[in-house]
Parts: C-alpha cells; sequence; structure tokens
C-alpha cells in the first residue's frame, strides 16, 4: 500500500483556493486508498516568527478546517509536527547530507527572502531539510503538492540517495502527485495564491468577504470598460471557473467575455454563486467543529499518538545506521 505525507503550513487559521485546489483535494481522495499522514507543520511556520497565541490558533483552524473539508481522522493520521520530537531530529542529521549547493538553487527560498527581506533566517534557508525530514521519518512513497513544492520534493529525493550512499538503503524516494490545479493564482491574476501575500480567498470565508475579495480581483488588463471585449484565456476569474461551473456555463461567459456580452462584474457574481455553494456546505461544519475545540484537540492527539509510533520506529533504525543514541557496544 502507498504512504502519504503531506504538510499545510498554519500561516493562517485556515487555507486558501490554492491550497485547497493544488493539494488538499487530493489528500481527501487519497484516504480512500493509502495510509495516510497529514501534518500541520507549525516548526516550518516559525520561519515567520508568529506571536505564540496566533500560532495556536492558527493550528487549530487549520486542524478544523482540514476537518471540514473530508480529512477523516478514522482513516488518517491527523497531527501538529512540534509534537513529534523527531521531526526536529531527522532534519539535523540530513542537514549532514544537504549541499549548501542544492539549498542555494531553491527558488522558493529566493522568493522568501525577496518578500522578506529583514528576516532571512537559516530555518528559510533549511526548510527544504526539514521537510525531507516530514516524508522520510514516515517513508512515504508519494507526497500530493502544488507545483510551488516540487523542486523541494527534487531535492528530498537528492538526500534520500545521499543517506543511502553512506548508510545504505532506508527509505523510498518520494514521488510526487500533481494536482490539477498545480499552481492557483491570487487575486492579483499574476502571483501564486498565497497566504504570506494576502491575495488569497479562503476556503471558510463568509459570502460576503469572498464577494469582496472578488470585486477587487483582477480580470483581463485590455478590458478596461464594460464594452471592451476580453480574452478569456488570460483571466483568472475565468480559470477559477473552471474548477466551480459546469461546461455549459463556462463556454456561455468564454463566449460572453470575447463578445463583450457578460461584463466583468456579472462574471465575478457568477464565480461567487458557484463557489459558495460549495464552500458555505465547508464553513458550516467549520463552525459547528470550532464550537466543540475539545473534539479537535482531541482528534489531533490520536493523529499524535499514531504518528509517533511510525516516527519512533523510522528513528530507531536511522540511529542504527548512523551508530548514535542506545544500542550496541
Ligand atoms: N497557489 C497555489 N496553487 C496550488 N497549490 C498551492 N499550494 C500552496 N499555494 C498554492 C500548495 O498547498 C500546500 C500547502 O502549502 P503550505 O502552507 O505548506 O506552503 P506554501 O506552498 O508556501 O503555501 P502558501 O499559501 O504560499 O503559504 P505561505 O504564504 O504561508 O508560505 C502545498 O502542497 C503547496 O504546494
Amino acid at each position: 500500500m502507498d504512504r502519504i505525507l503531506s504538510g499545510i503550513q498554519p500561516t493562517t487559521d485556515g487555507f486558501h483556493l490554492g491550497n485547497w485546489l493544488g493539494a488538499i483535494r487530493n489528500w481527501v481522495g487519497f484516504q480512500e486508498k493509502a495510509e495516510c499522514y497529514y501534518c500541520i507543520v507549525d516548526l516550518h511556520a516559525l520561519t515567520v516568527r508568529p506571536p505564540a497565541k496566533v500560532l495556536r490558533r492558527n493550528v487549530f483552524g487549520m486542524a478544523v478546517s482540514l476537518l471540514a473539508v473530508g480529512i477523516d481522522p478514522e482513516r488518517s493520521a491527523l497531527f501538529v509536527q512540534s509534537r513529534i520530537p523527531e521531526h526536529a531530529e531527522l532534519c539535523w542529521i540530513l542537514d549532514c547530507f544537504t549541499q549548501l549547493g542544492d539549498l542555494n538553487r531553491m527558488t522558493q527560498f529566493k522568493d522568501k527572502a525577496q518578500q522578506n527581506e529583514k528576516n532571512v533566517n537559516a530555518g528559510l534557508f533549511t526548510y527544504p531539510v526539514l521537510q525531507t525530514a516530514d516524508i522520510v521519518l514516515y517513508k512515504a512513497t508519494h507526497v500530493p503538492v502544488g507545483e510551488d513544492q516540487e523542486q523541494h520534493l527534487e531535492l528530498a529525493r537528492e538526500i534520500v540517495r545521499r543517506f543511502h550512499h553512506h548508510y545504505g538503503d532506508l527509505f523510498p524516494e518520494p514521488k510526487v502527485i500533481r494536482s490539477e490545479a498545480p499552481r492557483v493564482l491570487g487575486l492579483d491574476g499574476k502571483t501564486k495564491m498565497s497566504k504570506s501575500r494576502d491575495n488569497f480567498i479562503g476556503v471558510t470565508e463568509d459570502p460576503d468577504t469572498i464577494l469582496r475579495k472578488l470585486r477587487s480581483a483582477v480580470t483581463d488588463p485590455r478590458r478596461l470598460r464594460r464594452k471592451d471585449p476580453g480574452r478569456p484565456e488570460v483571466c483568472n476569474i475565468y480559470s477559477l471557473h473552471g474548477f466551480f461551473s459546469g461546461s455549459e456555463e463556462r463556454a456561455e461567459i468564454a463566449e460572453g467575455c470575447r463578445t463583450a456580452g457578460i461584463g466583468c462584474v456579472d462574471c465575478k457574481k457568477r464565480l461567487h454563486a458557484n463557489l459558495t455553494t460549495v464552500t458555505e456546505p465547508i464553513r458550516e461544519r467549520a463552525e459547528a467543529l470550532k464550537a466543540c475545540p475539545s473534539r479537535v484537540w482531541d482528534v489531533l492527539e490520536e493523529g499524535r499518538r499514531r504518528a509517533s509510533t511510525t516516527a519512533r520506529a523510522t528513528m530507531a533504525e536511522v540511529r542504527e545506521r548512523l551508530g548514535i543514541g542506545e544500542g550496541g557496544s
């Protein structure tokens, strides 16, 4: 049976359409056919140094959102990364199998360093090593991620190969599972939808907030007036229709956009109607879960217990290979 590991940073108290379409929708589907470990990666989120209260709130909110979209704690281990100390221990070990030159090539590091010039810390630089530790600790065979993480997965495979070269085979080389939406654009229509860029629509946001955000979203920049013909193929709102509207409606909208029969405001209103038809039941489930916080913390504790059993077994093997920790005389 395949083993899946994937994670999400609790950098906000829920995830956005990009996270959902790019990764989490696949997480839900894999529960049917694989052994799944889903991790709220709060150690990764420390790279932006959030206040303690905010981080705890976000961990809780992320768990709520994951349960609300269909992560089933009966089938998957849903847990918080920092509750399993082996992640940090294995990260240090894998640091010793990672070349600086490889880390220097990582485009996400370059982007994030540029985004936040005042806080270019070592954690941000070695982020892909911790990510590799997250994956191999559970001997995951497959990792469903968006396009932005594919380079990190290539590096993870390289780190695994280097470990194997020196100490013998131990881990599967993790394979990427690409989604049908590998790179969802943000409301600016240009950059990746991202929590830290604040260009997102949250999956559990209320309909009024979503409408307000859609109103400000960039469409075809050449379509300045209502009667200007538009180009659906360059419009991010039209691409979002691809996930939430039926094929007949999409064809009608594309035609209406090209002939200026449908304006951007109407196009956004129709997206809003179709999008909130999907997100409202999720938001309602999230609200119900928020009303029973102890249930959510219990799920995370049970996930920790299950994940810990696997993590401890892997670390015992790793220590044995390296000649560290308890063991032989
Ligand atoms: N815009 C996106 N399109 C498709 N997939 C995406 N993912 C993120 N943004 C998009 C995928 O979502 C999963 C969880 O992401 P993450 O929270 O671990 O970190 P990230 O990739 O850095 O996501 P953000 O929103 O950009 O977070 P911040 O701004 O906090 O760093 C991953 O599988 C990712 O590929």
